[in-house]
């Protein structure tokens, strides 16, 4: 592999694009920016397409040394990929428990928001996306208040942008604020500089447009790592 170059990341960002996961064009983002792409992680699709994703999930968290008792998927998005990623790790000989949480509360059988195990020991987040940080902050607090201790988060993709706080643009990304504020280990498959390698190795064509386009959204609004 060329030098700087994560070839982990780079097939995972070719896959995504294979997969219509990976798109470009025009998209809001939930904190209300006009992006040139949006990484959907809902079209993972069909059985294949999820249990490679949960693959590339298995091989960066174990590349990557984080340490975890047991793994979250917030609702409702990471609650598939949280399944697909236990399932992974089981095959591969590590077989951990598993829980996620309910948008509203039951009130009746098993009641509560949590299903699955309880939530206990130092706990891995599986997510898809972390732009501004919203919805890592809800994980973070429904973990703590079952008593149990946030400890990673494991991300396809880390869009490596300004987070927000009181809707104004700050000079970290939330994965940044995460790590550093919070003391969570973060790892994500791929990341935006990762995408902008993949554009820029293929840059003939329409997505040469796109590498300029991403590159401009990442003056404005990305960050250094
Ligand atoms: P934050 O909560 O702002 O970190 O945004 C994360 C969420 O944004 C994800 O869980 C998705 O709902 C959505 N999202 C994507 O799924 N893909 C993207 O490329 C961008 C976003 C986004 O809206 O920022």
């Amino acid at each position: 592999a060329a030098a700087g170059q994560d070839t982990l990341a780079q097939e995972f960002v070719r896959f995504s694009v294979d997969s219509g996961v990976l798109r470009f064009g025009e998209f809001k983002t939930k904190a209300g920016r006009l992006s040139p792409y949006f990484f959907n992680a809902g079209l993972f699709d069909d059985g294949a397409k999820l249990g490679k994703l949960a693959e590339f999930y298995a091989k960066r968290l174990l590349a990557s040394g984080i340490e975890f008792d047991m793994i979250f998927g917030p609702a409702y998005k990471g609650i598939p990929l949280a399944a697909a990623v236990a399932i992974e790790l089981a095959r591969l000989g590590r077989n951990v428990p598993f829980a996620y949480n309910r948008k509203e509360a039951k009130d009746h059988g098993e009641g509560g928001t949590l299903v699955g195990a309880l939530l206990q020991g130092r706990v891995l987040i599986v997510d898809d996306v972390m732009s501004a940080g919203t919805a890592a902050r809800e994980s973070i607090a429904i973990i703590r208040a079952a008593g149990a201790t946030p400890h990673a988060v494991a991300l396809a993709l880390d869009r490596q942008e300004k987070a927000t706080e009181n809707g104004q643009d700050v000079n970290h990304s939330a994965v940044q604020y995460v790590r550093q504020q919070l003391g969570l280990q973060v790892c994500a498959i791929a990341k935006l500089a990762d995408l902008l390698q993949y554009l820029k190795a293929r840059g003939d064509g329409a997505l040469a447009a796109d590498h300029a386009r991403v590159l401009a959204y990442r003056e404005r609004y990305g960050v250094d790592e």
